[in-house]
């Protein structure tokens, strides 16, 4: 019996050398220390034994049982110190590595300048309005005094998606539909994005961008006109700004004008930006013609109006110096970022 002890003493030594896991480690305890064991089996036999022989037999098997439990444990804590060891290399930081900044959003160049014109006309007491952008030949033309065979009607000017609908290209339809919802005075802005069916280059854009204003009321005139767009441009570029009204032509406005800043890069000199004028052209405007009036359900013997139309995506590009219209729509966080 002391032989079969040592004989397991030895056979459970060996196999915890070779254990790997902590599961290992318990399944070895199990077969040579549990209930059913290895061990457990040889104490079974003690009866057997003479008097003599069963109190050396009976400590001899309890020393077996300490040496394994010890090495059984101690194997036990160099696996959980293994395992320590590999969770902080597999988690180590590398705290000389750089960081990471969170990149700020911001407003995009035309909103910023959007924002300031809304400003501007909001503290003249102007409201917002807003219009779809896929807009009846009626809204877009009709009702504007734009006659059939204008050019800006042509296939080559105007994006068609059927015989009557197409995507507007002034946002004024937006202003007749609030003309024929409103009772004047009416005073309304109508910022939004217009179509035309341009080549595009450095300067012109398929889709861009405008605001454009209305004010309905009796007794309106064309100073009116010249006062709100002096004060919107000594806002926008300063009040030393010279502001000129040159006669036009719109089928919307009679008479119309259109009106010119002194450059503000060159203070009137000229120079690349003004090329060589002195002056940049920044809107278009006129009193409002009889005949959208009335089409508007106004009658243009009690009421007048002027109307004026602003190309944002110019403004934008002159207040920033941008020299391609294209920067603005390509979405390019380079150029974005600069802002
Ligand atoms: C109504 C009646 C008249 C709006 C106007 C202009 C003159 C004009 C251009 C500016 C640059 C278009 O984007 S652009 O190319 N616009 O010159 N727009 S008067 O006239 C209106 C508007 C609404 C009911």
């Amino acid at each position: 019996m002391k032989e079969k002890l040592q004989a397991i003493l030895q056979e459970a030594l060996t196999a915890t050398q070779s254990v790997q896991t902590q599961q290992e480690a318990e399944e070895l305890k199990v077969r040579y220390l549990g209930k059913k064991g290895e061990l457990t089996a040889i104490l079974k036999q003690m009866g057997s034994l003479s008097a003599e022989e069963r109190p050396v037999v009976g400590q001899m098997a309890n020393e077996v049982r300490a040496q394994i439990e010890t090495a059984v444990r101690e194997k036990l804590e160099i696996i959980k110190e293994k395992a320590i060891e590999q969770k902080l290399a597999a988690e180590a930081l590398d705290i000389t590595m750089p960081g990471k900044s969170n990149k700020q959003g911001r407003l995009h160049p035309l909103n910023t300048v959007l924002d300031d014109l809304i400003d501007i006309f909001q503290s003249m007491g102007f409201d917002v309005v807003d219009g779809p952008e896929v807009e009846t030949d009626y809204y877009n033309f009709e009702a504007l005094n734009v006659p059939a065979d204008h050019p800006a009607r042509d296939m080559q000017d105007t994006f068609y998606l059927g015989e009557n609908l197409l995507l507007r290209t002034q946002t004024s339809a937006a202003q007749i539909r609030t003309m024929k919802k409103r009772k004047p005075p009416i005073r309304i802005i109508c910022p939004g994005r217009v179509f035309r069916a341009d080549e595009v280059d450095a300067t012109h854009s398929p889709v861009f961008h405008q605001v454009e204003g209305l004010v309905v009321d009796k007794g309106i005139t064309m100073c009116d006109l010249k006062g709100t767009l002096e004060q919107f441009a000594h806002e926008i570029y300063g009040p030393e700004t010279k502001v000129k009204f040159r006669p036009s032509f719109f089928p919307f406005t009679e008479p119309s004008v259109e009106v010119d800043v002194s450059c503000s890069e060159c203070g009137g000199k000229g120079c690349r930006v003004c090329k060589g004028s002195g002056w940049i052209e920044i809107l278009g405007a006129g009193m409002v013609h009889p005949h959208v009036l009335s089409e508007c359900g106004i009658d243009p013997e009690e009421y007048s109006g002027f109307a004026f139309g602003i190309g944002l995506d110019r403004l934008t590009t002159t207040r920033y110096k941008i020299s391609d219209i294209r920067l603005l729509f390509e979405n390019d966080i380079r150029f974005l970022e600069q802002f």
